[in-house]
C-alpha cells in the first residue's frame, strides 16, 4: 500500500504509537512516498521487478535458478563494520568495556542532522516483522523504515515480515524501532547505533546484511540481549539443531561460533555413510533466544526465518543441503556470475567457467590472484528452502536444549572436543573462548582474539554483566534440567599446517558424542582443563573414518605447558571487565591450581 501519508486511515496498523512514530520519521527524513509492506507473494513480484529495473538485483538464468538475484554492493560496503557500530547507553559503563560508546543526547542529535531530507526524491518502507514463532510468548515486534529496496527483499526471507506482524503488534506501542537510511553509501556517514533504552535502532550509511538488516544482528542480538537480561533470558550468536540418534530419539543441541565458522553447515550437516542413521534437523543458523521454561529446562526458538550465509566455501562436501536450498528463491550479494547467469564462488568445488564476471561484475580471469566472489559474499535463502527444515523452528513452545557448545578456529591448544565440569565451569569457557578472526567484519583476518560466547560484537551491554546474567540463568533453572556445555575445536592443525579434523560432516562423530553425554552414557576422561571423550576408542566412533590414531591423539591431547601459557591471556582478558562476577576469577583459579 502506497500513501504520502500515515494518517490512522490509510496506514494498516491499529498501533497509534507504530502510525505516531512513522509520521515523525517521514516528517524528519521527507520520502516522496511511503509503502507499507505486506509480506504478500503480490508485493515481492513487484518490489523484484522494481529492483530488477533499478539495478539494484540482477536476475539470474529462471531455468537454473529460479526465483535467484544477485545484488552488488558498493564495494567500500561488503561487511559489518564493528568500528562503526555504537552502543548509546545513558551511562558509558553499562555498554561495557568491549563495546563502542557514545552519548544518546549528542548522537540522536547528530543522526537527525544526517536523516534531515535524507529520503528526498526516494520511498520509505515501513516493514513489520515478527522475530519468533508467530504468536510465540518467546518472539517479539520490529518494524524497520528503510530507503533500501535490496533491505526489503532480504528482510522478507529472514523474518516473518508484513500483516502477520501488525496482526501479532495489535494496538501495542512494544516494537522495537529501526530507522535505516543509505544516505549515500559515504563510509563517513555511517554510523550504526542502538538505544537499548528506547528500544530504538539509527543505522545510516551502510546497505550491508549485518549493518542494514536491522533484524539480524542489531535487534535480535543487542538490542535484544538487553530485553533478556532484564527480562530474565538470554539472546544468542547460536546455532540450534535437533539431533536424531538411530532410536529415533531427538536432543536439540545449540552452538555458538564467531561470525564465519561454520555454524550454517553445522545447523545443516549430512551426516557421512558410516553414520547414515543419525539425522540433522535445522531449526536455525545464527541466532538462539532462550528461556528457562515452565519444566525448569532451557528453551529456545530461532528468531529468523531464512539464513544469510557465507557462500565461499559452501560446496556439496561442506554443506549439500545449502547447496540445494540456495537452488531457487535466493538473494545472493557479491558472488562471481558465470556467463549464462549462474553463480560461483571460490571453493564451490566446480571450476570457475571461462567467461566469469568478478563480485564487482568485472570480467575475471582464473590466474589473477584476485578472488571471483568477495570472501564475505552471502545467500538469502527461506529457512523452508533447507531439506534439513525442522518444523519445529514454527513451535511457538520453542525447543528443549540439552547441550550447549561453544567453538573457535583454533590451530593449537584446544582439543576437538571438551565438556565442562558444570555451568560455573561452562559460562567460564565460553567467557575466555578465542577464535582467529574471519572476513565477515572488516579488519584483519587469522588474528587470535578472545570473543565470549561468539557475542563480542554483538552484546547489547556490559559483557561482566552479561556473564553474571549467564549464571543467574543457571541458577533459575533445575539443576538437573540444565543443559551440559561443551566447546569444539575443528580447525586444529599439526605442526605442518595440515587440518588434523576433516570436519564438515564428520562433526556428526563429535556430536553424537554430544548426545551420548546428555543422555548420561557416554564415556569421558577427566583432564585439569574439563571431561574429554576416551582416546580408546570409547568416546568418539572412529567407524569408517580416515584419521590416523596419531592424529585422532593429538587431536584429543591436553598440552598442560600450553594451557598454562594461555593463563595470563584470561586473566588479562577478564580483567578488563570491572564488575565481573567473583565465580568467574575462581574458575581461573581452580583451573590453574589443576594445571599443577
Ligand atoms: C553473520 C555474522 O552474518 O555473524 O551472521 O557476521
Ligand atoms: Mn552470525
Amino acid at each position: 500500500m502506497t500513501t504520502p501519508n500515515t494518517d490512522a486511515k490509510s496506514s494498516p496498523t491499529s498501533s497509534r504509537a507504530l502510525r505516531d512514530w512513522v509520521k515523525e520519521v517521514a516528517a524528519l527524513t521527507k520520502p516522496d512516498a511511503i509503502v507499507w509492506c505486506d509480506g504478500s507473494e503480490g508485493e515481492k513480484n513487484r518490489l523484484t521487478k522494481q529492483a530488477v529495473a533499478a539495478g539494484i538485483l540482477i536476475e539470474l538464468n529462471q531455468e537454473k535458478r529460479p526465483g535467484c538475484y544477485l545484488h552488488r554492493s558498493n564495494p567500500n560496503d561488503v561487511a559489518r563494520t564493528e568500528q562503526l557500530t555504537f552502543v548509546c547507553t545513558p551511562k558509558k559503563i553499562d555498554a561495557g568495556p568491549t563495546n563502542n560508546w557514545s552519548d544518546p543526547v549528542e548522537t540522536y542529535a547528530k543522526l537527525r542532522g544526517w536523516l534531515d531530507g535524507s529520503m528526498r526524491g526516494r520511498t520509505m518502507y515501513v516493514v513489520p516483522y515478527v522475530m519468533g514463532p508467530l504468536g510465540s510468548p518467546l518472539s517479539k515486534v520490529g518494524v524497520e523504515l528503510t530507503d533500501s529496496l535490496y533491505v526489503v527483499l532480504n528482510m522478507r526471507i529472514m523474518t516473518r515480515m508484513g500483516m502477520a506482524a501488525l496482526e501479532q503488534l495489535g494496538e501495542s506501542n512494544d516494537f522495537n524501532r529501526g530507522i535505516h537510511c543509505t544516505l549515500d553509501l559515504n563510509p563517513e556517514r555511517r554510523l550504526i547505533c542502538h538505544f537499548p533504552q528506547d528500544n530504538t535502532i539509527i543505522s545510516v550509511g551502510s546497505g550491508y546484511g549485518g549493518n542494514a538488516l536491522l533484524s539480524k544482528k542489531c535487534f535480535a542480538l543487542r538490542i535484544a540481549s538487553v530485553l533478556g537480561r532484564d527480562e530474565g533470558w538470554l539472546a544468542e550468536h547460536q546455532l540450534i539443531l535437533g539431533l536424531q540418534s538411530p532410536d529415533g530419539e531427538t536432543t536439540y543441541i545449540s552452538a555458538a561460533f564467531p561470525s564465519a565458522c561454520g555454524k550454517t553447515n553445522l545447523a545443516m550437516l549430512t551426516p557421512p555413510a558410516e553414520f547414515k542413521d543419525w539425522k540433522i534437523f535445522t531449526v536455525g543458523d545464527d541466532i538462539a533466544w532462550m528461556r528457562v521454561g515452565p519444566d525448569g529446562g532451557l528453551w529456545a526458538v530461532n528468531p529468523e526465518n531464512g539464513y544469510f550465509g557465507v557462500a565461499p566455501g559452501t560446496s556439496a562436501k561442506s554443506n549439500l543441503n545449502a547447496m540445494k536450498m540456495v537452488q531457487h528463491d535466493t538473494i545472493f550479494t557479491n558472488v562471481a556470475m558465470t556467463p549464462d547467469g549462474d553463480v560461483w564462488w571460490e571453493g564451490m568445488d566446480v571450476p570457475p567457467p571461462d567467461g566469469l564476471l568478478d563480485w564487482q561484475g568485472r570480467p575475471w580471469k582464473k590466474d589473477s590472484g584476485v578472488k571471483a566472489a568477495h570472501p564475505n559474499s552471502r545467500f538469502t535463502t527461506p529457512m523452508r528452502n533447507n531439506p534439513a527444515w525442522s518444523p519445529s523452528a514454527d513451535d511457538p513452545r520453542g525447543v528443549p536444549i540439552s547441550a550447549i557448545i561453544f567453538g573457535g578456529r583454533r590451530a593449537s591448544t584446544v582439543p576437538l572436543v571438551l565438556e565442562s565440569i558444570d555451568w560455573t565451569h561452562g559460562v567460564f569457557m565460553g567467557a575466555t573462548m578465542g577464535s582467529e578472526t574471519t572476513a565477515a567484519a572488516s579488519g584483519a583476518v587469522g588474528v587470535l582474539r578472545r570473543d565470549p560466547m561468539a557475542m563480542l560484537p554483538f552484546c547489547g551491554y556490559n559483557m561482566g554483566d552479561y556473564f553474571a546474567h549467564w549464571l543467574e540463568i543457571g541458577n533459575k533453572a533445575e539443576p538437573g534440567k540444565l543443559p551440559k556445555i561443551f566447546y569444539v575445536n575443528w580447525f586444529r592443525k599439526d605442526e605442518g599446517g595440515r587440518f588434523l579434523w576433516p570436519g564438515f560432516g564428520e562433526n556428526s562423530r563429535v556430536l553424537a558424542w554430544v548426545f551420548e553425554r546428555c543422555a548420561g552414557r557416554g564415556a569421558a576422561s577427566e583432564t585439569p582443563i574439563g571431561l574429554i571423550p576416551p582416546v580408546d576408542g570409547e568416546g568418539i566412533d572412529t567407524d569408517g573414518l580416515d584419521v590416523s590414531a596419531e592424529d585422532m591423539a593429538e587431536l584429543l591431547n591436553v598440552d598442560v605447558a600450553e594451557w598454562k601459557a594461555q593463563l595470563p591471556q584470561f586473566r588479562a582478558h577478564l580483567a578488563q571487565f570491572e564488575n565481573l562476577p567473583p565465580e568467574l576469577h575462581e574458575q581461573l583459579d581452580a583451573l590453574e591450581n589443576r594445571l599443577g
